[in-house]
């Protein structure tokens, strides 16, 4: 046996503390990236980039010495593009230079010489050529073929739902940089650093344990960072290794959204089956989604797109089949809620043109078909705890929906081009990672000699304040102030194997691997205060508010204190606990299974006004009954209701992601990609978080936040289309989102783009 630290001794190579690479000598990447859709690489010339001042390396595929392979779930994306681009902005090259103008400069004067081939944006289009990620996926319950025969009213349609950036206030970027022994330290702005370290070990051709990712915080992530964070954090990685020094790449604003995937679009047929009370008896429906260049997490998304085809609804006849579309778009990837908002749109749009084939109210046959206790899911699993109808019902008393009415009623009376109308949206959110294996976190606990307290766990901060959560959580288990407990960043030394912080799992896995890592501390601290204060039943000890209790009788023996004995008394302050959810499963051959610990409940009413003559609209209110459990902090999940709200609106309303015939992105700036600011935002948010309701299945029995908000939003969407009904009854109904304003006109003024240029030319003829 060797000391295997010596080697690196003899050759210079072990790093002491002032062998750290100084900042000033960061070394800065530019992605150079495909300019076409579709097409195959005829030659590569990056001599003259090469040659500029400045310029320290060009890498190409050429220059990886693992394997060029990015892929998550399916292995069909590379690093860098070999012989074939298949999506504007898909990655060729990454300059290095020692400053970011040189490096984006030097990628101007790469040559590169592409054969076109024809390029695919239509996931319809995709469908019918057979280009698919992967084999349709398939929900059923009952018997569909034999339920359209007890239905009363059998309603079809189409339905489209659009993209969306997700705008997180901070780009996608990384530093990383060599450590001793071949190992690289990466810096990441990612919602998975374990998929961060695997892929970097994968590309750089070394074992996971070499490479160490570390994530402070996030500035916004919203599902765009779980995947689509590891190129950058490779790419800085894999420039690291090879030119020995601290690489950082950090994208700009435009190509940030150039180069990354968005929500996926979704192009939907549905057919839903009704008795004549207005019963749903049967829903069949087709998805189309527009999964991009390459799998990312298109599979998991589609899949999650059939567990909520039914949102809140019973429907005992279902059959939901789903297609991943394979096109020549960006890969499309995680955004909140995770495909679940797309399925929702779909059945909302159908039970909205049911009711103007019935007569029945939209509203009515919502409630007439909400879920009840024991109602099975089309995936087998049963509404528990189920407060679908308490929601509903809360909402319509508390915001007295009648008066609501009335005045929209009166209001439309009194004016002729502007209109009001409400609408409400009740939804149903599964909570668990649905595959099943993605839910376990683990936690690491220290008690350090002072009494202070420092937590690392799997979950990353992005905003939604995971953090705050498990410092309350920690704060509670020890009963000690909140000043004294640090949450460190999360990093793949201190949390290995982690799951990304997604899925809205965050705050209950590690919330809960919290808990049961200060459990191990506190039983040894309980046991030793026993002996410590001679009491024989160690049971009788109590820690409160930083003391230590017998019999519920506080001793002198204070917080601080008996940290410090114990720590004399060789007694461990540190433990480590691993989480994983009981009792979830999903069998993905007979797609049935209990894949959730339990499901969110809520309810939107929300209020729109419409000018019906300049097709503009403002969102009066969102009043919402939400299930939120016990909530751990109140604050931080009102900040996140609020903001989902604000979110799911403007993918319903005004965000919309436009490519050119040729697949480039046309709304690459904020001047063109319009999302709701502060003026837009509703006038009024009032959140009602429902009472008594603790969730049994929850840290400290509270819910799961993060994503369910979001489909509130889909309401806008509903009541914007009632109030331009209010105005036009005869208006003829598409259902495509955004509803942007030029989508108001056009449907409300059919042939408005001819009259509009006709108003033109005859001015100019004027
Ligand atoms: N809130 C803020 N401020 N920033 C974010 O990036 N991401 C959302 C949601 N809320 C996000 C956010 C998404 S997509 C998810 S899955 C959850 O937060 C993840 O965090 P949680 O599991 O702690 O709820
Ligand atoms: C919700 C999620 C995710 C999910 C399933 C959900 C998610 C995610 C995956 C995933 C990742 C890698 C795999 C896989 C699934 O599933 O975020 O099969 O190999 O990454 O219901 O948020
Ligand atoms: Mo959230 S879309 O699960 O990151």
């Amino acid at each position: 046996m060797i000391n295997y630290d010596s080697i690196k001794h003899v050759r210079g190579e072990s790093q002491f503390v002032d062998d750290f690479i100084p900042f000033e000598k960061i070394l800065y990447g530019y992605v150079f990236y495909s300019p076409i859709a579709h097409g195959l690489i005829r030659s590569l010339d990056i001599s003259e980039a090469l040659n500029m001042e400045g310029v320290r390396y060009i890498f190409t595929y050429k220059d990886i010495p693992g394997q060029n392979q990015v892929g998550g779930i399916i292995q069909d994306e590379e690093l860098f593009a070999e012989n074939k681009v298949e999506f504007v902005g898909q990655p060729i090259a990454l300059v290095v230079a020692e400053n970011f103008l040189v490096a984006k400069r030097a990628s101007r004067k790469i040559k590169i010489e592409l054969e076109e081939l024809k390029p695919v944006f239509d996931p319809r289009e995709a469908y019918q050529i057979g280009s698919l990620i992967m084999p349709p996926r398939v929900f059923s319950i009952g018997n569909i073929d034999q339920a359209w025969s007890q239905c009363d009213y059998i309603v079809e349609g189409q339905v489209e739902s659009g993209g969306q950036e997700h705008l997180y206030l901070e780009t996608q970027g990384s530093i990383a940089f060599p450590v001793e022994n071949d190992c690289i330290k990466i810096y990441s702005s990612t919602q998975n650093p374990t998929h961060v370290q695997r892929i970097a070990a994968r590309v750089l051709g070394t074992s996971m344990n070499k490479i160490e990712v570390d994530v402070l915080r996030l500035g916004g992530g919203f599902g765009g960072k779980e995947d689509q964070a590891t190129h950058w954090a490779v790419m800085a990685a894999l420039a690291a290794k090879k030119l020995n020094t601290a690489v950082k790449i950090i994208l700009p604003r435009q190509e940030d959204m150039r180069l990354t995937g968005k929500r996926h679009p979704y192009s939907s047929d549905f057919k839903i089956g009704l008795d004549k009370n207005g019963k749903i008896i049967a829903y069949e429906v087709t998805f189309y989604q527009n999964a991009g260049a390459a799998a990312d997490l298109s599979p998991a998304i589609l899949e999650r797109t059939l567990f909520h085809t039914t949102n809140t609804y019973y429907i005992p006849n279902v059959k939901a089949t789903a297609f991943s579309c394979k096109t020549n778009l960006p890969p499309n990837t995680a955004f909140r809620g995770f495909g679940g908002p797309q399925a929702m749109f779909v059945i909302e749009s159908a039970l909205f043109k049911a009711s103007r084939v019935t007569g029945i109210d939209y509203h009515e046959l919502q409630k007439i078909n909400l879920l009840k206790e024991n109602d099975e899911f089309p995936y087998g699993q049963k509404a528990k705890n189920c407060r679908a109808k308490i929601c509903y019902e809360t909402l319509e008393k508390k915001f007295e929906l009648e008066k609501v009415k009335s005045q929209i009623i009166a209001f439309n009376r009194q004016n002729k081009f502007i209109k009001k109308a409400y609408s409400i949206m009740p939804i149903c959110f599964g909570i668990s990672f649905t595959s099943t294996f993605l839910n376990q976190a683990s936690a690491l606990v220290h008690i350090y000699t002072d009494g202070s307290v420092g937590v690392s766990t799997a979950a990353v901060e992005m905003g939604q304040g995971v953090n705050a959560k498990l410092l309350e959580i920690t704060s509670k288990m020890f009963s000690i102030s909140p000043s004294k407990i640090k949450i460190e960043s999360t990093n793949t030394t201190r949390a290995a194997n982690t799951s990304p912080t997604a899925a809205s799992k965050a705050a209950d896995l590690n919330g809960f691997a919290v808990m049961e890592a200060c459990e191990i501390i506190i039983k040894r601290l309980k046991k030793f205060s026993a002996q410590l204060l001679n009491i024989t039943d160690e049971n009788k000890i109590e820690i409160k508010n930083e003391y230590v209790y017998v019999h519920n009788q506080k001793t002198e023996l204070n917080w601080n204190e008996l940290i410090q004995k114990a720590y004399l008394n060789r007694i461990s302050l540190s433990a480590q606990a691993h989480h994983a959810t009981p009792d979830v499963y999903f069998d993905r051959e007979k797609s049935k299974g209990q894949p959730f610990a339990y499901h969110v409940y809520g309810t939107a009413l929300i209020e729109v006004t419409v000018d019906c003559l300049r097709g503009t609209y403002k969102i009066d209110s969102v009043k919402v009954v939400h299930d939120l459990g016990d909530s751990i902090h109140p604050v931080v999940d009102l900040g996140q209701v609020e903001g989902g709200i604000a979110q799911g609106i403007g993918w319903m309303t005004v965000e919309e992601v436009i490519y050119n015939e040729n697949g480039k992105l046309i709304t690459d700036a904020l001047s063109t990609y319009k999302v709701p600011d502060i003026y837009f935002a509703p006038d009024k948010i009032e959140v009602h978080f429902l009472e008594d309701s603790p969730n049994p299945f929850g840290p400290f029995k509270s819910k799961a936040v993060g994503e369910p908000p979001f489909m509130y939003g889909i309401g806008s969407y509903f009541a914007i289309l009632k109030a331009m009904l209010e105005f036009k009854p005869d208006m003829e109904i598409k259902f495509h989102a955004p509803m942007t304003n030029e989508r108001v006109l056009m449907s409300l003024y059919k042939n408005i783009k001819e009259k509009v240029s006709n108003h033109f030319m005859n001015a100019g003829k004027i």
